[in-house]
């Protein structure tokens, strides 16, 4: 079965931060999730190179466009590689294979489009068109500054797929989530939705309009196309992969996702997404975080202060996802004390060191009694509890359940306290590991998206490194198992 996933394509005007990181670990995540489902997963990002806020930049920085994008696409590049992204494309609309599929795209759009001239306000910043009514204090409601704009422009017939879109929405009330953003989306649309400007005649840094001199493509219409472009449009016939594609998305940027995507797609005869997630922001004393405000935390110092799973857990532990968050490193501290170091660290290290204390050899026995069977049947439901939160993007109940069967866990150890039955009941002791072993490997498999290496480590002190989730419902065999290490720093091993 295919699924594929995308993060949004980041603009490349400056340096990487932990909101680009949070929507392409996001996005990380569920591609992980998926292959480990079975899933024939592609996962795409990339960066976003055209536009005036693009071209202003270089100047700025007083190099060539080209040469800019170069140095700064790297950036996020790196940025993936450091947040451990399995990605299988990383796209960037400079490249000749995606001019060439915009170019395509654009001519599959043409009996939706004509020309005329365009005259009003713009904000660089957003990349967007303003409308007079929606200026708010002379600015675009981001806050960001807005310039006159007149110009010869080519439109598209947005304002025919109205009806289109809304009877869209209604028959699949999935395709756009979480469930508010779906309701601003369609009032919006409902509003009134007018014919779009395509085209810039007096500004060049863009993929040039095919037969038509002097006009590069609003960069909108470019940077949505890099999602094709992924796929092998125009050489393959994409359909099928856009029908069950899932973009993940930042908030300020649905309604190009839902609104204008959608139509261009039905415009050209391309299946929709499947769905579009709208997450929220991350922000620093309240204020968004943003490269053009300046005040951002940098992903690379989070990492290299309190390490890569433990930023990526944080993220998606912390809040709910599609909710805005405050970013503070002293609950990220508290995070990885309490959640990571105190319940999994100490779970995982006192379990397996007692288990190496006794040899390394327990002998399984499923002759459970009640409590065994509790915690049995809870670890192995615990992928039928998380499969569904995938599908709706609920990373962050996904964390939860994983949570909760810790804790559990945890619990079930005080209470059967195995260090007493090793002097009284062995048989009885290997009944208790046994089940400890089982939630202790359904966990590394529900925390294996989030936090890879750390799975891999659970996996490799059990055995079970390279298995999928079909494999979950294998039985231990006895076994070696090899000595753990402590999986976070400050865990304490007490059993
Ligand atoms: O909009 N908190 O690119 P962009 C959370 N090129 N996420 C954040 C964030 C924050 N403070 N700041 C950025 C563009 N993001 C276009 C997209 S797609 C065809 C074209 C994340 O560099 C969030 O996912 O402004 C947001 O939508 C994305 O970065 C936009 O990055």
């Amino acid at each position: 079965m295919k699924f594929s996933v995308t993060t949004p394509i980041y603009y490349i005007n400056g340096d990487p931060h932990i909101g680009h990181a949070y929507a392409s670990v996001a996005a990380d995540i569920i591609a992980r999730f998926k292959r480990l489902d079975g899933f024939n997963v592609h996962f795409c990002t990339g960066t976003d190179e055209h536009g005036v806020k693009v071209a202003r930049s270089a100047e700025k920085a007083g190099l060539e466009p080209q040469k800019f994008c170069d140095l700064m696409s790297q950036k996020f590049r790196d940025m993936s590689a450091a947040v451990n992204l399995s990605y299988d494309d990383f796209i960037r609309t400079t490249e000749a294979r995606h001019i060439k599929s915009a170019q395509a795209f654009w001519k599959l759009l043409e009996k939706d489009v004509y020309k005329s001239s365009y005259s009003g306000w713009y904000s660089a910043r957003d990349e967007e068109y303003i409308a007079e009514s929606d200026l708010v204090d002379g600015k675009a409601p981001s806050g960001a500054p807005v310039e006159w704009m007149e110009e010869e422009s080519y439109f598209f017939r947005l304002s025919a797929y109205q009806d289109k879109l809304l009877e869209y929405y209604e028959k699949n009330p999935d395709f756009i989530a979480p469930v508010s953003r779906r309701n601003e989306v369609i009032s919006f649309v409902k509003s009134g939705l007018k014919d779009l400007s395509i085209s810039r005649s007096k500004f060049s840094w863009g993929v040039p309009v095919p037969n038509a001199d002097g006009h590069v493509m609003y960069v909108w219409v470019d940077a949505l196309a890099n999602y094709l472009t992924s796929f092998g449009f125009p050489e393959k016939d994409v359909s099928e992969d856009m029908a069950n594609c899932v973009h993940i998305v930042g908030k300020e940027i649905l309604r190009f996702h839902a609104v204008y995507w959608p139509a261009f797609l039905m415009s050209a005869g391309i299946s929709p997404p499947k769905r579009i997630f709208a997450h929220g922001w991350w922000t620093c004393d309240g204020q968004k975080m943003s490269k053009s405000v300046g005040n951002v935390v940098d992903p690379f110092e989070i990492i290299k202060k309190y390490g890569l799973d433990q930023m990526r857990f944080f993220l998606f532990r912390e809040v709910r996802f599609g909710e805005d968050g405050d970013f503070s490193e002293e609950s990220l501290k508290n995070r990885v004390l309490y959640d990571l170091a105190n319940d999994l660290g100490n779970l995982v290290q006192r379990v397996l060191a007692f288990i190496q204390k006794r040899d390394g050899n327990f002998t399984t026995n499923y002759d459970f009694s009640d409590a065994e069977k509790a915690l049995f049947a809870n670890s192995r439901n615990l992928l039928n509890k998380t499969r569904p939160l995938i599908d709706k993007q609920d990373l962050n109940g996904v964390l939860n359940a994983i949570w909760e069967l810790i804790s559990e866990t945890n619990k079930f150890v005080n209470d059967m306290k195995p260090w007493e039955l090793a002097k009284t009941d062995v048989t009885r002791l290997n009944a208790v590991l046994t089940a400890l072993c089982e939630s202790i490997r359904s966990v590394a498999f529900g925390i294996a998206p989030f936090m890879p290496d750390t799975a891999r480590k659970v996996f490799d002190f059990i055995n079970a490194e390279g298995k999928s989730f079909a494999e979950i419902e294998e039985n231990f065999a006895d076994q070696k198992l090899p000595t753990p290490t402590p999986l976070f720093p400050k865990e304490k091993a007490v059993l």
